[in-house]
């Protein structure tokens, strides 16, 4: 028997503090060994990884997969979408379990397991949305922190999901006294709601108006006012895809006070801007996701928050729907369009490409930001989002001399476009491992579907 079921040869490692050159042992799922020199003698796999950076396995803690929405049900389930992720770096998600009017959390987390079970390529969990309160519900999410889905997601805007004050209050009294993190979209309804009815009425149903319904003052607020109860709750909480620098500005100010207010951002509020909406025909659709692209002095604001800290984490809110057959739902208007985006495959490719390269933030700020802080955050840190030895072995190998501009011909979402056609990207995984099994080599999938697991989550972080 050998000693390594797999030795990764000569990368050149990265975590969140390191960047070093040495070799990897992987036994019975686990990194056993980091030394300067491993006997590849010892193992049953050898993967030279010269010249190419050897990551923690990235996690994405916002995707949408098979979800039921606007009409219609995202196109990518957990066999596509965990299949896109490898390809892109990623080796866990975090998909949203949405509780049903009337329904228990526990229902809605049966229906979501059942939608994963057999289906991954990678590892996953849950967080719950919930959208009907109650104090039944109150001690289900007790019971449910402690077994391994502690952070629940509250929508502010949205007719059917939406919550109001008392309920965000509630929760968050709940997670701070049991050890849960409330997630917030954090939009006002009553400004959205407005804005769209005016512009039906009025006939501007073009989808720019989305966009325009939707302006930073509804983010901005929401993200203010939920802020601003959690720090009477004195509990943590985590803003989901925030776009704009109004927003951003209130978390930073928040957290310069030491308060555990914590947020994420997405590629499409970094590199894509408003100007996209007016894309000739309906090709403005494509960008219909909540909260809508911005203009571009916000996206300069969202580059800052990450290099300084104030953003914590990137994620893609994918939330996939082809633009024929899905979003022309919303032919007719603007509003019937379902909201939301590709992007599960890209997240690394494009963060390394005008994140690192342009030297907007620091390779270990990259790994930080894709890996580490979604890990301690939403409690898998240390089992996963570093290298070390004891650590799942899941490991990205990327080559950072590949150059390529994105087609949607190249990536393996099911749509029929990627918001990123034509973009420029420097590096790429080519090699990804999924608790010491590879799941995509030299670019080809080898992994198995069924093989992801499902995580039980604890011991969630504040950073
Ligand atoms: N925003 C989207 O664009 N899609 C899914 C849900 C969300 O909040
Ligand atoms: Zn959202
Ligand atoms: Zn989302």
């Amino acid at each position: 028997m050998k000693a390594y079921d797999m030795v990764i040869k000569n990368g050149i490692i990265v975590t969140a503090t390191d960047v070093y050159k040495a070799d990897i042992g992987v036994k019975n799922e686990k990194i056993v060994e980091i030394a300067k020199e491993i006997d590849s003698n010892n193992a049953a796999n050898v993967i030279d990884a010269t010249d190419k950076y050897v990551f923690p396995g990235a996690i994405d803690v916002h995707t949408h997969l098979d979800m039921p929405f606007g009409g219609t049900v995202s196109s990518d389930n957990f066999e596509t979408g965990t299949v896109a992720a490898a390809y892109g770096g990623t080796t866990t998600i975090i998909d949203f379990a949405i509780q049903s009017k009337g329904e228990s959390l526990k229902k809605a987390l049966e229906i979501w397991h059942n939608k994963a079970q057999g289906k991954a390529f990678i590892d996953y969990g849950f967080h719950i949305a919930i959208t009907d309160m109650n104090d039944e519900i109150l001690d289900e999410m007790k019971e449910l922190i402690k077994e391994g889905y502690p952070s629940f997601k509250l929508f502010m805007t949205y007719e059917g999901l939406r919550v109001n004050d008392d309920v965000l209050l509630k929760a968050l009294l709940l997670a701070k006294e049991e050890g849960g993190l409330i997630c917030v979209h954090a939009e006002n309804f009553y400004i959205i709601d407005y804005l769209v009815k005016k512009f039906v009425r009025e006939g501007k149903t073009h989808p720019k108006f989305h966009a325009l319904s939707r302006p930073t003052i509804a983010e901005w607020e929401a993200v203010s006012r939920a802020i601003k109860v959690a720090q009477f709750a004195n509990a943590p909480l985590y803003i989901v895809h925030l776009s704009c620098m109004e927003a951003l500005k209130e978390v930073t100010y928040a957290r310069n006070r030491g308060l555990p207010i914590m947020a994420e951002t997405c590629p499409q509020y970094l590199l894509l801007s408003e100007e996209r909406y007016e894309e000739e025909g309906f090709n403005g659709a494509k960008y219909v996701m909540s909260p809508p692209l911005r203009s571009s002095e916000h996206l300069q604001a969202l580059w800052e928050g990450l290099k300084c800290g104030q953003l914590q984490v990137v994620s893609t809110d994918h939330c996939p729907f082809f633009l024929k057959g899905q979003k022309d739902l919303g032919k007719d208007s603007f509003d019937k369009i379902p909201n939301g985006a590709p992007g599960i495959e890209l997240r690394l490719a494009l963060l390394f490409s005008y994140g690192v390269m342009t030297k907007r933030i620091t390779l270990q700020q990259f790994v930080e930001i894709i890996s580490t802080n979604p890990a301690k955050i939403f409690g898998l840190y240390p089992q996963k989002g570093t290298v070390t030895i004891g650590s799942d072995a899941d490991l990205v190998i990327f080559d950072p001399s590949i150059e390529k501009r994105v087609t949607k011909e190249l990536l393996h979402e099911n749509d029929d476009y990627t918001p990123y056609e034509g973009f420029k990207i420097t590096g790429l995984p080519v090699t990804t491992i999924v608790r010491g099994k590879v799941v995509i080599k030299d670019g080809k999938l080898v992994g198995q579907k069924g093989y992801g697991k499902f995580l039980k989550r604890k011991n969630l972080m504040v950073v």
